[in-house]
């Protein structure tokens, strides 16, 4: 990047593209589009109801919310998002493409989407070595990891007050062998050392994680016993319904960017076909073979899914805890309205069949 000028009013912060997390990825969409050129790159760093806050080289302001021409239901700016501002305003004229994305359907609504952050490399799903471990949960973080198209790392924290904790990095690397699974004490500098191969400069993370597991401990470790965490709001209304929360991005010691938002903490399955494809492999290749293309691998004749379980060549209990994330992304991917369908249509089946005992 070269030198730019500053717009009038505001300072020049020394932050360059790079130490925001600026790749080749980006580089290419500029390259590759007339529309970009004399543009200024800026990170979304902050989202609020009155707007982004965004930062680049020689750009630290608050602007507008930003929807994206093309449209569709991630157009909006979100955390994350690299946006090109016009230098004389400065406004927003484009946003780039993300390399990843997390969102979510809003609770309790049709199929409003909302974005949760944009272009996080790496999702450190934390567990401990104790009762909060599940097999379950953590299938369930990986496939909306996978869904995203961002990296995770299975952190396990609390080593120090397990018997074996071995074994509960045997049992989480048996999800998949590929996985990168870190058996971290959160609380000593030298524990979360392990952690900085993702944690150098511009990299973006997030951390997600049951309450009590460590991750604000984690995060403190990583920044030097900075408070940082805490400085999240909630933008509760009235009656404390309709959370709308504040995301933000925050820098590490180590250069890279945390993303700290509460929707990551309540991140309900739907719209994550893909992400389950990938955490579930070899299943949903096995499901190809079944005789009946809906297979429901209940009782269904020439199921292989059935099959294979009954030669022992897959494990029953995985295959229940896939199924019933399917069935709950298939119902969180309804919308209230067909939802709402659904279950008329099954209180009618229910009276009928109630009626039909009667007779
Ligand atoms: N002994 C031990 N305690 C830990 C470890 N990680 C976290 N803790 C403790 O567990 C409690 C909950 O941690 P916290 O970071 O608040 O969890 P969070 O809810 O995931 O943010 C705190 O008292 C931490 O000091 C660890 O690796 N070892
Ligand atoms: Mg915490
Ligand atoms: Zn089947």
């Amino acid at each position: 990047m070269t030198e730019q000028t500053t717009p009038e009013g505001t300072q020049q912060p020394s932050v360059t593209l790079r130490e925001l997390g600026w790749k080749p990825f980006f580089q290419h969409q500029l390259a590759v589009d007339e529309a970009y050129i004399g543009l200024r790159p800026a990170r979304v760093t902050a989202v609020r109801r009155s707007g982004l806050q965004v930062l680049g080289p020689g750009v630290d302001t608050a602007l507008p919310p930003f929807i994206d021409a093309e449209g569709g239901d991630s157009a909006n700016a979100t955390i994350g998002d690299w946006l090109l501002l016009d230098p004389e305003l400065p406004t927003a004229r484009h946003m780039l493409e993300r390399f990843s994305l997390f969102k979510r359907r809003a609770p309790g609504t049709g199929r409003e989407v909302q974005l949760i952050a944009a272009n996080v490399d790496t999702v450190f799903i934390v567990t401990s070595c104790s009762q909060d471990f599940n097999i379950a949960r953590l299938e369930r973080y990986l496939t909306l990891a996978r869904q995203a198209e961002v990296t995770p790392v299975i952190v396990l924290t609390k080593p120090d007050l397990a018997d074996d904790p071995e074994s509960y990095v045997e049992q989480a690397q048996a999800l998949d062998r590929a996985l990168c699974v870190e058996l971290v004490n959160a609380t000593q500098e030298a524990g979360v050392q392990r952690l900085l191969p993702w944690c150098g400069r511009g990299q973006t993370v997030v951390f997600v994680g049951s309450s009590g597991v460590g991750k604000s401990t984690l995060v403190k470790t990583l920044t030097g016993q900075q408070q940082i965490v805490t400085q999240a709001i909630r933008e509760d209304d009235a009656k404390g319904r309709h959370t709308t929360s504040s995301r933000e991005l925050y820098q590490l010691e180590s250069g890279a960017w945390l993303v700290d938002t509460p929707g990551m903490r309540e991140l309900a399955l739907s719209d994550v076909k893909e992400g389950l494809d990938v955490v579930f492999a070899d299943l949903s290749d096995l499901s190809q073979h079944c005789r009946f293309s809906d297979c429901a691998h209940e009782a269904e004749p020439g199921c292989a899914v059935k099959e294979a379980i009954e030669r022992g060549e897959i494990d029953a209990a995985r295959v229940q805890r896939w199924k019933k994330l399917v069935a709950e992304d298939a119902f969180n991917g309804q919308s209230l309205v067909e939802r709402r369908a659904q279950s008329r249509a099954l209180g009618k089946m229910i009276k009928t069949a109630i009626k039909g005992k009667r007779r």
